[in-house]
């Protein structure tokens, strides 16, 4: 019923995806050159789509602009969050208390201020590599040390390593572990078995967690997202963070959800926190939990078929790379050790060589070298054009 083979002209929208990779991918400016012209790349690297959001969204949105005045706004009426936790309960079969819920510009917003809110400034942060940049950025921001507990890559698949992260989470001066649940880069959802480990070793020495759940609606068909507070219903300092941002593709209206049920945290986050919403925003994510599920539930076939395809391509053409399909997420990863030395930068390869815009290699922060990760949320002849570029750069270069 909806149209995920449609090519949406994102040019001259301000977009980081067409217009934002220079400077965020290669720290260059408009003067670098490359040899493929902006238009003419494959981009497969920032973590947003290239489908139109559901109408229920814009039509929401769009009841909004009826209004007319666009004043400072703050979701004071419960309806959003009755949206919200519907959507919650009836997917993830979890809730929390009305007022456990603060929203956020954004879950990178939130983690800047959570990790100064959090840890004193000679404590430090923990989190599981590969992983999203971002995480060791609002560390770095507030001169936090972080502490990095590399994932295990066991045939095509990652697994904790329970023992690094004990000894680690056992350090007196880690106070915050910052979860990704699922996790980006490597598409793990993680089980029950698992989430229960990495949380008693976090309640077993007192830690914070933030556990970001922002890819948690996005999973292959018949995958389960299990919220870590619905693991430990009754431990209090874990804040769960959620959006509609990934799900529905409106990450650029900056909209998310943070619950916080320690009382002591969330008045300090109440004081401090810039605790205004835009309307615009608001309307779209209640459309969007109330209304999006038929949208979102196709989505996720069209995502499949895209893991399959790939898969299929990849073991066809270029037959050493190691490639299993993401559990969550629209985020391939790739390993093409088989073909590159170690210190290769991988995403300046593919942009000069193949014309795709990709992210890999010490993007992940660490233990992802001579990996690529691949944005697969676009149609599939714009993925099909994409792949044949890929390995026939890599084929040529053999
Ligand atoms: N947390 C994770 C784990 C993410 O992957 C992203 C976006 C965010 C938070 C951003 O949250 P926001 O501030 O927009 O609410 N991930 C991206 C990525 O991997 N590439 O581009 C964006």
């Amino acid at each position: 019923m909806y149209n995920f083979d449609e090519i949406i002209d994102r040019r001259n929208t301000n977009a980081m995806s067409t217009d934002g990779f220079r400077s965020y991918i290669f720290g260059a400016d408009d003067k670098t050159e490359f040899p493929y012209k902006d238009e003419e790349f494959i981009r497969m690297w920032v973590a947003d789509m290239d489908f139109a959001t559901p109408q229920v969204i814009i039509d929401g949105i769009n009841e909004r602009l009826d209004k007319r005045i666009f004043g400072y706004t703050r979701i004071f009426s419960d309806s959003y969050y009755h949206a919200f936790v519907n959507w919650c309960m009836k997917r993830d079969g979890w809730s929390f208390d009305r007022n456990h819920l603060v929203m956020s510009n954004g879950i990178i917003p939130a983690l800047y201020e959570l990790v100064e809110y959090i840890c004193k400034p000679n404590e430090k942060v923990l989190f599981s590599t590969p992983s999203y940049a971002y995480f060791k950025y609002a560390a770095d921001y507030h001169n936090r040390e972080s502490v990095c507990s590399d994932l295990i890559y066991d045939n095509g698949r990652y697994r904790i390593d329970f023992d690094d992260f004990e000894r680690k989470a056992a350090d007196e001066k880690t106070t915050l572990f910052i979860l990704c649940n699922p996790h980006n880069p490597t598409g793990r959802v993680w089980t029950e078995e698992e989430l229960r480990r990495l949380g008693d070793i976090c309640v077993k020495n007192d830690l914070w967690i933030i556990s970001d759940e922002i890819h948690c609606d996005l999973l292959r068909v018949g995958e389960k997202h299990i919220p870590l507070a619905k693991v430990f219903p009754d431990y209090d300092k874990i804040v769960t963070c959620m959006a509609p941002s990934k799900t529905f593709n409106m990450a650029g209206l900056m909209l998310s959800n943070i619950i916080i049920p320690n009382d002591k945290l969330r008045e300090v986050w109440l004081s401090r926190h810039y605790n205004f919403d835009n309307p615009l925003s608001v309307a779209g994510a209640q459309a969007a939990y109330e209304k999006g599920e038929h949208w979102l539930e196709e989505l996720r076939v069209y995502l499949d078929n895209n893991f399959t395809f790939t898969r299929d391509y990849l073991a066809e053409n270029l037959p050493e790379a190691g490639f299993e399909i993401s559990e969550a997420t629209y985020l391939a990863r790739v390993n093409v050790r088989a073909y590159f030395k170690e210190d290769e930068e991988l995403p300046k390869f593919f942009a000069d060589k193949a014309g795709v815009l990709l992210e890999g290699g010490d993007m992940f922060v660490q233990n992802s070298d001579c990996f690529i990760r691949l944005n697969l949320a676009c149609p599939r002849s714009v993925l099909a054009e994409g792949l044949k570029r890929i390995c026939v750069a890599i084929n040529t270069k053999l």
